[in-house]
C-alpha cells in the first residue's frame, strides 16, 4: 500500500475500508460462503480473462487447482496495466486488485457486466483470499505483486523480462478459511462453467488441471453454439442439422443456434455477456416472437396449413422439442427478476426479433424440407396441446387440481401465510404418519406420496394430469400447472422433498424433481424447492444419543465416544443387555443404520430432519440450466446407455444437486 511518511494516504484508507466491507459481508458480493460462493471466486477471475477474449486479445485460459487448494488462472490477454494510476498514485495493477469495481475502469467500450454476482471485480477475490499473487507479462517485462487478505505486501515490482509475444496475466489465490465454510474445489463444478464458456466463446481454449489427481481437460469447440446444441441433444434424436444465426443488429451482437428433436420438452438456454439468464428476458421474447411469426408466415405462404384446419399454431406449439442457445452481448445490461437473471433491455427484443426474422425466413426459403419437417412436428404439438387442454378441463371439472379441494391425505398447516409455511412431500404412508405427528402443525404441512410417481419425462400431458399423486401435489401447492403455473401463488414458501436415504428414495426424489423442473420450473428458479437430509446413523452410548448424516460424521462421533478402552461397538441393544449382570458387563456403543424414514419415531424425525432450528435442508438451485436439463434427460429419457454411465459415475450421489 502506498505510504507517505509512514502513514497511509487517504486513498489507501479507502482501500482498507473497501476490503473490510467485503470481508465483513462476503455474501453480498459472492452470494454465499459455502461451496457455491467459493466456486464463484474462480468464475470471477475467469470472467476477466474472457473479457479480454471478448475485446479480441485473448485465446487461452488455463485454470489449475493446486494441491493446497489454491487456484491459478492464466490468460494470454494484454496483461493488467501496470503504469501509475493518476489519481490513486499507485500501479494500476494494484488499483485493479484492491479497489472495488476498479476492474473495467480503463476499458469503457467493453461488455462489462452489471448484474447478478458476476463482475464484482477481481479485488473481491483478493479480499477473500488468505493470500493472492499476480504476475503480469506486458511490454517485455514481468511484473509481480502479492497480497494477504487483500492487502499488498509490497508495491508492484518488475521481476524479470520475457522475449516471446505472449503477454498475459496469471492470478493465483488461496481462499481464506476464515471466510469460507469449505475451501475444497470440485473439478466437475469448475469444468461445467469452463465448458459452457468454451461453447459460448468458440475462439477461446479453456483448460482445467487438477494437481491433486493429475486430471486435465481441455475445452475447445470450433462449432461454438452449434456444438453446444448438439451436446444438449446428445441423447435425443434431432430432426435436422442445427440452424445457426449470427450477426449484429443495432450494435447488439447476436448468436443463436437451434434445432428440433423428437422429444416433448423445450430446452432454451439464454446468455447475456456469457451470463446464463435463467429467468430469460427480452432476448428470449424477441426470439420466440420471431420464431412463431416467421414459421407461421412461411407455412401460410407455402400452403402448409390445410384449408379446413381449425388449429392455428401459437408460440407454445413451437416450443415442443426445441433445443436452443441464445447468446447476446449488451453494453449496459439491465438485469431484473427474483435472481437478477432476467434481461430487461427493450432494445434487445427488437434487435433479436428483426435479426431472427430476416435470417430465418432466408433459411426456410432455402431449406424447404427442413421447414416442412419442423412445421409438421409443431402441428402435431398443437393437436396434442388441444388434447391436453381437454384433459385438463376434464380433470379440472372434477375439481382435482385446484386448491379449493385439497387432497384428502394432505395434513395442512394452520397458518396460511405462504412465506412462513412449508410442505413436506414425503415418501410412503408410514413416514408420512410419523411426519404428521412429529411436525409443528402451525407452519408445516405434510403430503405423503405413494411410491414411485410417474416419470413425466416419458409421459404425455394427459397421462400426467390423470396421475393421482401428481394431482395431489398440484392442488396442495395451489399454483397451477404448466402454461398457467404461477410460483407467486404457491401456498408454501418451501417445498421440501423427504425421501429415504436409499436407492429407491433417490429414484423417487429424482422423479419428483423431474416433475417440478418440467412443470413448475419457477418454483425451482425462485429457490423454493429443498431436499430434506435425514440422518444415516443413530449412535448411542449410555444415555447419549447422536445422529450422523454421513460416514465421515459417524467416524468423528465414534472417535469421540470411544474414550474408554472397554467400549465396544455392538449391533443391538440385546448384546448390551445380555452382558449386563454378568462378570464382564460391556459398555457398548450401539450404531443403528436407518434404512428408511419410517424407522424413526415422530420425535426423532422432528429433531433430526424437520426442526428448522436443528435440521439441514439442501436448496435445489439451477446454477446452470443447461447442466440440469442434461441430467434430467440423461436420467429420465429414453436412452439407456448414458443413464447407466451417469449412475455408475455418480453411484453414491445419483441425486440432483444441480
Ligand atoms: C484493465 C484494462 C485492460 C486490461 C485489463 C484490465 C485486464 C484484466 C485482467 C484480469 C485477468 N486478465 C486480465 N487481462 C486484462 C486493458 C489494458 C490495455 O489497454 O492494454
Amino acid at each position: 500500500m502506498a505510504k507517505e511518511n509512514g502513514n497511509y494516504t487517504a486513498s489507501s484508507i479507502n482501500v482498507l475500508k473497501g476490503l473490510e466491507a467485503v470481508r465483513k459481508r462476503p455474501a453480498m458480493y459472492i452470494g454465499d460462503v459455502g461451496s457455491r460462493g467459493l466456486h464463484h471466486l474462480i468464475n470471477e477471475v475467469v470472467d476477466n480473462s474472457i473479457d479480454e477474449a471478448l475485446a479480441g486479445y485473448n485465446d487461452r485460459v488455463v485454470v489449475t487447482i493446486h494441491k493446497d487448494q489454491s487456484v491459478s488462472v492464466e490468460d494470454r490477454g494484454r496483461g493488467i496495466p501496470v503504469d501509475i494510476h493518476p489519481i490513486e498514485k499507485v500501479s494500476a495493477l494494484e488499483v485493479v486488485m484492491t479497489v472495488l469495481h476498479a476492474g473495467g475502469k480503463f476499458d469503457k467500450d467493453s461488455y462489462k457486466v452489471s448484474g447478478g454476482l458476476h463482475g464484482v471485480g477481481i479485488s473481491v477475490v483478493n479480499a477473500l483470499s488468505e493470500w493472492c499473487k499476480v504476475e503480469v507479462k506486458r511490454d517485455g517485462k514481468i511484473y509481480f505483486q502479492e497480497y494477504r487478505q487483500g492487502i499488498p505486501k509490497v508495491p508492484v515490482k518488475q521481476i524479470g523480462t520475457y522475449k516471446s509475444e505472449n503477454n498475459g496475466t496469471k492470478t493465483t489465490f488461496k481462499p481464506d478459511k476464515e471466510i469460507f465454510k469449505t475451501i475444497k474445489f470440485h473439478f466437475d463444478t469448475v469444468a461445467e462453467r469452463l465448458r459452457e464458456l468454451a461453447y459460448l466463446n468458440k475462439e477461446v481454449t479453456m483448460t482445467l488441471k487438477d494437481e491433486n489427481d493429475d486430471q486435465e481437460e481441455v475445452f475447445k469447440f470450433k462449432g461454438g453454439l452449434i456444438d453446444f446444441v448438439k451436446y444438449l441433444d446428445e441423447n435425443r434424436s434431432p430432426l435436422h442439422k442445427p440452424v445457426y444465426i449470427e450477426g449484429e443488429k443495432d450494435s447488439v451482437p447476436i448468436e443463436i443456434a437451434f434445432e428440433y428433436s423428437d422429444s416433448y420438452s423445450e430446452n432454451i438456454h439464454t446468455y447475456v455477456n456469457n451470463i446464463n439468464t435463467i429467468e430469460g428476458g427480452t432476448h428470449l421474447v424477441g426470439f420466440r416472437t420471431a420464431l412463431t411469426r416467421t414459421f407461421n408466415n412461411y407455412a401460410a405462404k407455402n400452403g402448409l396449413i390445410k384449408e379446413n384446419s381449425k388449429i392455428s399454431l401459437t408460440g407454445e406449439d413451437y416450443k415442443e422439442g426445441l433445443t436452443a442457445v441464445i447468446s447476446v452481448k449488451v453494453m449496459e445490461p439491465q438485469f431484473e427478476g427474483q435472481t437478477k437473471t432476467k434481461l430487461g433491455n427493450s432494445e434487445v427484443k427488437s434487435a433479436v426479433e428483426m435479426m431472427v426474422g430476416e435470417k430465418l425466413s432466408e433459411f426456410l426459403e432455402e431449406n424447404a424440407s427442413v421447414a416442412k419437417k419442423i412445421f409438421e412436428k409443431c402441428m402435431r404439438a398443437a393437436e396434442a396441446r388441444e388434447a391436453a387442454r381437454k384433459a385438463r378441463e376434464l380433470v379440472r371439472r372434477k375439481n382435482a387440481l385446484d386448491s379449493m379441494h385439497l387432497p384428502g391425505k394432505l395434513a395442512d398447516c394452520s397458518i396460511n401465510d405462504p412465506e412462513h409455511c412449508e410442505i413436506y412431500i414425503v415418501e410412503g404412508d408410514s413416514a408420512g404418519g410419523s411426519a404428521k405427528q412429529g411436525r409443528d402443525r402451525r407452519f408445516q404441512a405434510i403430503l405423503p406420496i405413494k411410491g414411485k410417481i410417474l416419470n413425466v419425462e416419458k409421459a404425455k400431458i394427459n397421462k400426467i394430469l390423470e396421475n393421482q399423486e401428481i394431482q395431489a401435489m398440484i392442488s396442495a401447492i395451489g399454483a397451477g400447472i404448466g402454461e398457467d403455473f404461477d410460483s407467486e401463488k404457491s401456498r408454501y414458501g418451501k417445498i421440501i422433498l423427504m425421501t429415504d436415504a436409499d436407492v429407491d428414495g433417490s429414484h423417487i426424489r429424482t422423479l419428483l424433481l423431474t416433475f417440478l423442473y418440467r412443470h413448475m420450473k419457477d418454483l425451482i428458479t425462485a429457490g423454493k424447492v429443498y431436499i430434506a437430509q435425514p440422518p444415516l446413523y443413530k449412535i448411542k452410548k449410555g444415555k447419549e444419543e447422536l445422529y450422523a448424516f454421513d460416514d465421515e460424521e459417524r467416524e468423528k462421533i465414534l472417535k469421540r465416544m470411544k474414550a474408554g478402552k472397554d467400549d465396544k461397538i455392538v449391533e443391538s441393544e440385546e448384546e448390551i443387555a445380555a452382558a449386563e449382570g454378568t462378570d464382564q458387563p460391556i459398555k457398548g456403543i450401539l450404531i443403528s443404520r436407518y434404512k428408511g424414514l419410517g424407522e424413526m419415531n415422530p420425535e426423532q424425525l422432528w429433531s433430526t430432519t424437520m426442526n428448522p432450528e436443528t435440521r439441514t435442508v439442501l436448496q435445489v438451485n439451477v446454477e446452470s440450466a443447461a447442466a440440469a436439463d442434461k441430467i434430467f434427460e440423461t436420467l429420465m429419457g429414453d436412452a439407456v446407455e448414458p443413464r447407466r454411465d451417469f449412475i455408475e459415475k455418480h453411484a453414491k450421489y445419483a441425486n440432483l444437486d444441480v
